[in-house]
């Protein structure tokens, strides 16, 4: 008879075998041991200090080097806790796997010890969700979680795994396990889709193509580069589609984004959902006729919102090289008008940008503390960024030259993702592209949700320049004076603003309470001194609070930026 082993020993051996690499994740009863013998197998641990900070990591890596990261939790209030970032992997479509403990099943319905409904808690934000039954069942589980996780869209998983079972001891010679899942296969268009795709393309007066996160995720970035070359078409990213092409290149014009949506008269979308971020493709941000040629490897996204024309149904790397062979050579040079349009609205746009930028007068702006800070990072940096204006203003400042590098709040709006999304940025940077910096930009208040990560920046040495952009507030706050004014007298809780947070707060200081000092900047000068010694030391991470005008707006916008329907 061979050895006995226990079922964390088993989901450790299964996790690994399926090339699970990191972990992020909170101890407790009773999952001690599974982070333990995770680390002695070799799984890189991460040991953070709230669950959805571990999930936003977790998902993170997952989306960084396509193999999903494990979140392990604890039973009921650690299960719950990460419940808000698994609506944001599945929303994201990046892959995850959550392993939560559980109560021991002989103590079900008796009051247990954190006992929570927890596979259905999660079923809703995930693609699966089960709890093995025995522990021989196990490796089957998680091999069925990396599956779903990265096969079709990719998403999120949830295991469940009871402390009785975590614990039950099987001879090993008992065990199947499962071999590594072999990557998703991988789907081409049939050519006539394809001929029918290219045969619009030509016809459009005013093509516009538009590169989403699924074409970074899918590694498509040689060949959507090859594409936008030979066809000469103008394109522009979705937020974490920024970089697939540079943003940078002659045939960007996302700096025309709103006119070129409005205006366009065939879009072809790869790897891009007709979600909110693209105002579901209908007016009034499209033309009411505009032509969808959709790219997805999701059948159910096509013809989402608005009716497409053609949808090319597959991986948006093949698919590409596909549209690439097809399309003539830049057969869209000659349309000089359209290009025209969006070249003179995208140079205006630079413009006032620039101007707002130039305005280095105190307290600061927006503009002028994004761009000195862009001007002062490595071009290849990891950029991670959340909160209202600080994340919107900064995706137009903030260039990317490569894809997946730029996180940020995503798809479902969450703030408090930026310290996980560093800290797995900063492990990718570490074991797959070392020397390049990652820079975390916060809002204030995208900073608070998940501030005590910085004890887990500091206490696995990462890196991170994190720079908040202190406006005292959630979109703006009050100056001192202004704040005490307007409460003087008063029940606080009455005369607080609700988007107002504490005037002045020094967040560098947190520094501090890690033997480190932070920055506090009020002006350029302040800000490029700090930014210079942050990137100099390089070694170690590093808190930059810098101070603006808590007045301090976005330039006017044609459209308000959620598309409202007129209720
Ligand atoms: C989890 C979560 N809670 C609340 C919100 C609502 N919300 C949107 S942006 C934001 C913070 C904006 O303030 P800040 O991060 O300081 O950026 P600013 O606009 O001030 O630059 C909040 C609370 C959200 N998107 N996600
Ligand atoms: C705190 O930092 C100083 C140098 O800045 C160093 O000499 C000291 O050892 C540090 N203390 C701890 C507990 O790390
Ligand atoms: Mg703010």
């Amino acid at each position: 008879m061979g050895d006995d082993m226990d079922g964390t020993h088993v989901l450790v051996e299964a996790l690994q075998r399926q090339g699970v690499e990191y972990m992020f994740g909170i101890v407790g009863i009773p999952v001690v041991e599974v982070a333990v013998a995770a680390q002695r197998a070799g799984i890189k641990y991460v040991g953070m200090r709230n669950e959805q900070a571990a999930c936003y990591a977790a998902q993170a890596i997952g989306y960084l080097t396509g193999c999903p990261g494990v979140c392990l939790v604890v039973s009921g209030p650690g299960l719950l806790h990460v419940i808000g970032g698994l609506a944001n992997a599945q929303s994201n479509c990046w892959p995850l796997i959550v392993i939560g403990g559980s109560s021991d099943q002989d103590q079900e319905g008796m009051g247990a010890f954190q006992e929570c409904p927890q596979v259905e808690a999660c079923r809703p934000y995930c693609k699966y969700s089960a709890r093995p039954p025995t522990v021989d069942t196990i490796p089957y589980h998680v091999a069925k979680a990396v599956k779903s996780t990265t096969y079709g869209r990719p998403g999120a998983a949830y295991i469940d795994l009871p402390g009785n079972i975590l614990s039950h001891r099987v001879p090993e010679d008992t065990l199947t396990w499962f071999p590594k899942c072999p990557p998703p296969p991988i789907a081409l268009a049939p050519s006539r889709a394809i001929a029918e795709a290219v045969t619009l393309l030509k016809s459009a007066k005013r093509p516009l193509v538009i590169v989403g996160k699924g074409a970074a995720y899918g590694h498509a970035e040689d060949e959507v580069r090859s594409f936008i070359a030979k066809s000469g078409l103008p394109f522009l990213p979705t937020p974490m589609g920024k970089g697939v092409v540079p943003d940078d290149h002659p045939q960007c014009v996302a700096s025309a984004r709103s006119r070129a949506l409005l205006e366009a008269d065939v879009v072809l979308l790869l790897g891009a959902r007709l979600n909110w971020i693209l105002h579901f493709g209908r007016p009034p941000r499209y033309a009411k006729d505009v032509k969808f040629i959709h790219v997805d490897l999701c059948p159910e996204e096509f013809h989402n919102s608005v009716t497409g024309s053609v949808a090319l149904l597959g991986d948006v790397r093949a698919i590409t090289i596909q549209l690439t062979e097809a399309v003539p050579s830049g057969p869209f040079s000659s349309n000089t008008a359209w290009r025209k349009r969006l070249d003179e609205k995208s140079m205006a746009n630079m413009e006032i940008n620039a101007a707002m930028a130039g305005d280095t007068s105190e307290p600061l702006n927006y503009y002028a503390v994004l761009q000195n800070l862009y001007e002062m990072i490595p071009s290849d940096s990891v950029i991670v960024s959340e909160g209202a204006n600080t994340m919107d203003i900064g995706r137009t400042l903030l260039l990317n030259k490569l894809p997946r590098h730029r996180l940020d709040a995503g798809t479902f709006g969450t703030m408090g993702v930026g310290l996980g999304f560093a800290i797995a940025a900063a492990l990718w940077v570490r074991d797959y592209a070392p020397g390049k910096r990652v820079i975390c930009v916060e809002g204030d208040s995208a900073f608070g949700f998940s501030g005590m990560e910085m004890e887990t920046i500091y206490r696995y040495n990462l890196p991170i320049v994190i720079v908040i952009v202190n406006n005292n507030g959630i979109y703006g706050g009050f100056s001192e004076e202004m704040f005490s004014d307007i409460r003087e007298g008063m029940d606080t809780t009455i005369a607080t603003p609700p988007m107002s947070l504490l005037p002045s707060a020094h967040y560098e200081r947190i520094a501090t309470v890690f033997n480190d000092t932070g920055y506090f900047c009020q002006t350029v000068p302040q800000l490029k001194e700090a930014v210079s010694e942050a990137l100099r030391k390089g070694d170690k991470p590093t808190l930059i609070n810098v101070m603006i005008n808590p007045m301090a707006q976005r330039k006017a916008q044609d459209f308000d930026w959620l598309t409202r329907s007129k209720l």
